[in-house]
């Protein structure tokens, strides 16, 4: 099977830059058409930058990244610099990217690109607030039937939220252009913190990137030792949600995961409960389905998944 034409979306953060490397790892399951950067876990100059720092960390240097929006659709940006450093990806000191940025705005490059490769063939990884893909199909809306599938790290349900009581990060910077999105009718799977909080990143699954010998495996190392600290203390969990890659690591193996096609609603009016992904696991409503919702996954093969592609780089 030919591998799958995808555009990540995304904020680094760490976890991100985790996502974009075991894409570039994985030539034979994902062609990674580019990247587009978002505001989110740091601002858009940070994100952007990152994601190329990511890329020059491979060696990929001819990977296509682009700056998108730089605030949500309709509210002011909340960041994370409490988990993810100043930078978004603090750990080891890393030099500024030589690679270009890309010329073009994030949004038309996803436009394009959608209008140019054949229907049903593209599909987009929102790993950060979904602010570029709203823009996108709400000034293009020709483009949204020819999305083969969106396949994001956002939003809980029986694990509620990490930003507020009640929300998912990624969902809650931009609720607006999350309802966009989950009602868009475009084929959804959903990676939600009740997935993530089951990829924990345990000593011996950071041991195993540490002891590949590479500067990939030693950044990541590294990066994980940051926001473990502030995961660990906040959940007293023996590791920290290695989030956006699950993601990716869907892409290559579907079977490491578990959900159901339900109904997954976004909620914008109430302050107590912005963001929040108000999800009908239980069937409870007549509400017509428009998400698969992960809620299980195979934590010990997605590290070793992980372990095995980023040992590539
Ligand atoms: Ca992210």
């Amino acid at each position: 099977m030919a591998p799958r034409k995808i555009i990540i979306d995304t904020d680094p953060g760490q976890d991100d830059a985790v996502a974009i490397l075991l894409a570039l790892a994985s030539p034979e399951d994902v062609d990674l058409l580019g990247i587009t950067a978002v505001a989110g876990n740091v601002p858009l100059p940070l994100t952007q930058k990152n994601a190329r720092i990511v890329c020059e960390l491979a060696g990929r240097t001819d990977t296509k990244v682009f700056a998108g929006c730089d605030a949500p659709l309709a509210r002011k940006l909340v960041t994370a610099e409490h988990v993810h450093g100043k930078t978004g990806l603090d750990g080891p000191q890393m030099d500024d990217p030589t690679m270009p940025l890309q010329d073009e705005h994030g949004v038309d490059f996803i436009i394009e690109t959608l209008r140019r490769e054949p229907a049903g063939t593209v599909t987009i990884c929102p790993i950060g607030p979904l602010t570029n893909i709203a823009t996108a199909f709400q000034r293009a809306p020709d483009i949204v039937a020819r999305v083969q599938e969106i396949v994001l790290m956002g939003g809980a349900y029986f694990e509620v939220g990490n930003i507020t009581p009640s929300a998912e990060f990624n969902i809650y910077v931009d609720p607006e252009a999350a309802k966009v999105v989950f009602g868009a009718g475009v084929p959804l799977t959903m990676m939600p913190l009740d997935v993530t909080h089951q990829a924990l990143t345990t000593r011996p699954r950071v041991d195993a990137f540490r002891s590949m010998g590479t500067k990939v495996g030693d950044m990541v190392a590294a990066w994980t030792d940051f926001f473990e600290r502030f995961d660990m203390e906040k959940y007293g969990s023996e590791g920290a949600p290695l989030h956006d890659p699950c993601t990716i690591a869907y892409l290559i193996n579907p079977d490491l995961f578990q959900g159901r096609h339900i109904n997954v609603e976004v909620e914008t009016g109430s302050d107590l409960t912005l963001g929040m992904t108000v999800a009908d696991w239980w069937r409870v409503t007549n509400r017509p389905a428009n998400a698969v919702f992960m809620k299980d996954i195979n934590a010990e093969g997605f590290y070793t998944l992980l372990a095995k592609r980023l040992a590539r780089l």
